[in-house]
């Protein structure tokens, strides 16, 4: 392993770690030097700082790909999270980088869209960020001029939503827009519900007086998610087109994607913490307690999360991410606004969890024994580098990447509550959930910005991420990208 003779000095080295990367489990010093992984070798003895990690994993800080950050939500409504306390959480969770999302509004340019969520983070970053674009409206010029010139400047992902009104496209537009990322080589995520059914049982509810927080998960069902996730393959399929279906519930969607892959398909799937965690019980909680738990697609049944659980171990899905989407609840601007708190239709959608993805992943998978180390690596870190065009720069313990390293110690017991994850939401659908295992420390480019629970860094020093093609894209674009 070791690539520099002992004299070389480094700014900082990790001793006595044991660096665990998504193929690999191994005891080596890190070198660090100028923000970058310099050496892997025993004995690295030189340096102007050295962390001691005796009896700590090594790993790749997390990358969580599906986070939300300052978006407008509907009128009256704020996102609790902007980028300053959103990735401050991220940090003290584990990550050293998060995509999140910069929406199109209707009429609005992608380039004016981007240049004001890029206003909104600038200077206000604890870790890395990049940009998914979010596709409310595909017209000729967005996606025949805008969108090839964005994807050369490193904007190399898009967002589609089959449901809610003003963000769903109809299957045409799903169509061009998956054609023109073809062409380019962006990679789409797909939010797969079908809108028509939801709004169907939304007023069938309305009509009986259903109007809790519960019927949220009612009127958005399986077969709504399983329907519209086999319709976005199959729209994949007719452009031969690679896509991402996100946020993945329950076993019949998760097997549309198996079944895609076997057809030949070029499939990436995600599941969040919440399809492992929560059910739909949650939402029947007393009062309006059930609004906390409101997100989309909704959680499921105990079947539904082993379906999740055996999806990761499986490798049918290659991402766990958060879907970070925080709303304060008892707040007049969050889940209990003045309508919410009369009808679900109105209580944002959407959960915190960038602060406790990782650590539920690491002590209900690791520690319980259902996915190992490397595996947790693939899918909290490597795969969300390699899908979304930041590999090898990012999202592995090797030489010549960003020295962006969490310290894990496994044997750390912890009881979740809200205050500790540092978001701005008032509540954690996790609070006193025990777990075992946390990310002592958190490197981005060589620089501790959280320690022991705690931002260590008050410099705001996350940088922009411009990104290379998808993994997926990059190879399906040999016979497919310039044909058509
Ligand atoms: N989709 C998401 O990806 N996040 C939150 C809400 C939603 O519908
Ligand atoms: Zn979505
Ligand atoms: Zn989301």
């Amino acid at each position: 392993m070791s690539q520099k003779g002992p004299a070389m000095r480094f700014d900082k080295v990790i001793r006595y770690g044991t660096v665990v990367t998504a193929s690999d489990t191994f005891k080596s010093d890190v070198g660090i030097k100028e923000g970058r992984i310099a050496a892997l070798a025993g004995a690295l003895t030189e340096a102007d700082e050295i962390i001691d990690a005796t009896g700590l994993y090594v790993m790749p800080g997390g990358i969580d790909s599906h986070v939300h950050l300052d978006q407008p939500s509907g009128e009256g409504i704020v996102m609790a999270d902007d980028f300053e306390s959103g990735t401050r959480s991220a940090a003290i969770g584990g990550n050293s980088t998060v995509l999140t999302f910069c929406m199109q509004e209707k009429g609005q340019s992608l380039r004016e869209a981007l240049r004001l969520y890029h206003a909104k983070a600038e200077g206000r970053c604890h870790i890395d960020v990049s940009f998914h674009l979010v596709v409310t409206d595909p017209t000729p010029e967005v996606l025949g001029q805008e969108l090839p010139a964005l994807v050369a400047d490193g904007y190399t992902s898009i967002k589609v939503f089959m449901t809610y009104d003003g963000l769903r496209l109809r299957d045409d537009e799903i169509l061009a827009t998956l054609d023109a990322a073809r062409r380019t080589g962006a990679l789409v995520m797909v939010h797969c519900e079908n809108e028509d059914a939801i709004r169907y049982l939304i007023g069938r509810h309305e009509a009986e007086g259903q109007v809790e927080p519960r019927y949220h998960a009612a009127t958005r069902p399986i077969a709504a998610e399983r329907e519209a996730t086999h319709r976005a393959l199959s729209l994949a399929e007719i452009v031969d087109t690679p896509v991402v279906i996100v946020h993945v519930s329950n076993r019949q969607a998760m097997e549309e994607i198996r079944r895609a892959r076997q057809r030949g398909q070029k499939i990436a799937g995600e599941t969040c913490p919440q399809y492992l965690m929560l059910t739909s019980e949650d939402l029947d909680a007393d009062a309006l307690e059930g609004a906390k738990y409101v997100c989309s697609p909704p959680p499921r049944d105990k079947e539904s999360q082993s379906a999740c659980w055996e999806g990761i171990e499986q490798g049918v899905f290659d991402l766990f991410a958060s879907d970070h989407c925080p709303f304060r609840f008892d707040d007049p601007a969050g889940k209990l606004n003045e309508k919410g708190r009369r009808h679900f239709r109105w209580i944002p959608n959407g959960i915190p969890g960038v602060a406790t993805r990782l650590p539920i992943l690491f002590s209900e998978g690791v520690m319980k024994g259902r996915i190992d180390l490397n595996r947790f690596v693939a899918v909290t870190s490597t795969n969300h580098a390699k899908l979304y065009g930041l590999y090898p720069r990012k999202g592995t313990i090797a030489i010549g990447a960003d020295a962006d390293i969490a310290l894990w110690d496994p044997d750390m017991q912890i009881t979740l509550t809200n205050e500790m994850l540092r978001h701005g939401a008032d509540y954690t659908p996790y609070e006193g959930l025990a777990v075992r295992g946390w990310p002592v420390r958190v490197m981005v480019r060589g620089t501790t910005v959280a320690k022991d629970g705690h931002l260590c860094d008050s410099r705001r020093g996350g940088s922009y991420l411009h990104r290379t093609l998808s993994s997926l894209t990059r190879n399906a674009g040999n016979g497919n990208r310039n044909r058509g």
